[in-house]
């Protein structure tokens, strides 16, 4: 049983890892208006993830006896300066979230609500991988810079991204 306020805060976020999805949708499609088919690959296997996100909030609220509240969502951007510019704007984005997940973490914490907690670790392991992964490719998109042939190269790299579903809410890792 979730406090009203716990609901509430994970319903904000429910909404929050929606709004996350289209960002990453929205990248996706200028990556490719761009010709870079790796890139909106890798912003559409995001996407996908976002989706795992949203839906395991979804699963949790239902499974506490709640329902979800969805709200509207501002809209993403849908141009950007530069592939570097884009997984700028992700990992702002990503340490956004990670604050976000830590101040759920933190409510969980004040009000000894332990189901929540044990729920939210996941997430605290995920965001660590996030930005980890962000941080990685704008250290190479910074080390090739306006280089034709390397962004070629990252780019297929970034091509080769597959999603793979996590496992369900409660099961190990
Ligand atoms: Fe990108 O971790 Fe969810 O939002």
């Amino acid at each position: 049983m979730l406090s009203a306020e716990m609901a509430a805060a994970l319903n904000r976020h429910l909404n929050t890892e929606l709004y996350s999805a289209q960002l990453y949708l929205s990248m996706s499609s200028y990556a490719n208006f761009l010709g870079l088919k790796g890139a909106a690959n890798w912003f559409m296997v995001q996407y996908q993830e976002e989706m795992v996100h949203f839906t395991r909030f979804y699963d949790y609220i239902n499974s506490q006896g709640e329902h979800v509240r969805l709200g509207s969502l501002d809209a993403p951007p849908s141009e950007f300066a530069s592939l570097l510019a884009m997984f700028q704007k992700t990992l702002e984005h990503e340490t956004y979230i990670t604050k976000c997940i830590n101040e759920l973490t933190e409510l969980a914490v004040k009000e000894r609500d332990h189901a929540t907690q044990i729920f939210l670790q996941w997430f605290i392991t995920e965001q660590i991988e996030e930005e980890e992964n962000d941080r990685a490719i704008i250290g190479k998109l910074k080390l090739v810079g306006d280089n034709g042939y390397g962004l070629l190269m990252i780019d297929n790299e970034l091509g080769t991204r597959v999603f793979t579903p996590p496992p369900a809410t409660g099961q190990a890792p």
